[in-house]
């Protein structure tokens, strides 16, 4: 549970992951069917997949343990080894995820560079693609993200995707898109996920961050795609046995959790215009589309991280002095409004 720091509440704005299940999630999970999902006998977890697919426009999904993996599947499913990748500069699949594309599916990963709407330039994407040569790799991967975690959560529209992907398809590259965060976006731009990932061959999504179910992630795309990705699940040690008890809670997920996720973008909107308001703290309000809030606190506070911790209000440091808050189930407009108070308090101390 929150707990509390020197009495005070404790205002988790670290990450949406840290959203405990709900009442419904552990009523489904205790009274979840199970079975063997290795010879694909858990009547939940097909039901879930079944589920993800139809929300995605997709053939066939593929349950996972976490982002993580659904990620690496899309790198193992639509690469060979020794292939390159086109991957944003920004992109969780390369800051966060131990490189497994490189180690496990043996992949080049190649940069091009973010703008802040987490977006890749078609021009820059279009040269880094490798034209054929026996010097060369073969490129045969772009990855796409949305929304974008380092970018601030920023959304990535249907008709941009569209002119991306577009554009890998005619140079013969698959597109995988994280969409960790993707109803998120649908939320934020007011339409369904499965327009915004239309345009893509496969798409991961996390039922375990705004979504506030305990585990796992789904990954999803042609039958073939998926069949694929479920031997190197097996491979990879994800063959899960009766996982209908969290698959259960995932299928609540996202039956339910997916409007409410409006409430954190509101929450981040209003912790953003707050904070501008507080001297010395840089943020950029009206470039705030979902729940996440990057920002940067004067330099006289110090260690903010770790001072704002003692004081009950939790964020993640994002090297320097830049620092992340993603609003989430768990932390009320209330508790915004008390951890800009802290805030508040804690800077004037500092002068
Ligand atoms: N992101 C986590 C941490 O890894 C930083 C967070 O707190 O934001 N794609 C995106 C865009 C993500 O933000 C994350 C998790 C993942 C993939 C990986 O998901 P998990 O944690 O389930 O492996």
């Amino acid at each position: 549970m929150s707990g509390k720091v020197a009495g005070m509440k404790v205002i988790d704005l670290r990450s949406d992951t840290i959203t405990l299940p709900t009442d419904e999630m552990r009523r489904a999970m205790y009274e979840a069917e199970v079975g063997d999902d290795v010879h694909r006998e858990d009547p939940t977890i097909n039901r879930l997949e079944e589920l993800a697919a139809r929300v995605m426009g997709k053939e066939s999904a593929l349950f996972t343990t976490s982002g993580t993996m659904s990620n690496l599947l899309g790198v193992l499913t639509n690469t060979r080894p020794g292939d390159e990748i086109i991957v944003g500069s920004e992109a969780h699949m390369l800051w966060y995820e131990v490189g497994g594309a490189s180690t496990l599916g043996g992949v080049i990963i190649r940069t091009v560079p973010n703008d802040e709407g987490g977006r890749l330039a078609p021009a820059d994407v279009e040269k880094t693609i490798r034209p054929e040569n026996i010097h060369f790799p073969r490129t045969t991967l772009l990855c796409l993200e949305n929304t974008h975690n380092r970018c601030g959560g920023a959304v990535l529209t249907g008709e941009y995707t569209e002119e991306i992907s577009g554009l890998a398809h005619k140079r013969g590259l698959l597109v995988h898109l994280d969409g960790a965060r993707i109803f998120n976006a649908a939320v934020a731009l007011g339409v369904r996920a499965e327009e915004l990932v239309a345009p893509v061959d496969t798409v991961s999504f996390c039922l375990s961050k705004g979504l506030s179910a305990p585990v796992g992630s789904l990954f999803c795309g042609t039958v073939e795609a998926a069949e694929r990705a479920r031997k190197w699940r097996k491979m990879l040690g994800g063959g899960m046995r009766q996982a209908g008890i969290i698959a259960a809670a995932g299928i609540v997920a996202i039956e339910k959790m997916v409007d409410r996720l409006a409430e954190d973008h509101a929450n981040a909107k209003r912790f953003a215009a707050g904070l501008a308001q507080i001297p010395g703290f840089s943020v950029s309000p009206e470039k705030v589309q979902t729940n996440i809030v990057n920002f940067e606190f004067p330099q006289k506070v110090g260690d903010f991280v770790v001072k704002i911790g003692e004081r009950g209000v939790k964020f993640l440091s994002r090297g320097g002095r830049s620092v992340r808050a993603v609003t989430n189930r768990m932390v009320s407009a209330e508790d915004i409004e008390e951890a800009l108070k802290r805030i508040n308090r804690l800077v004037k101390e500092a002068r």
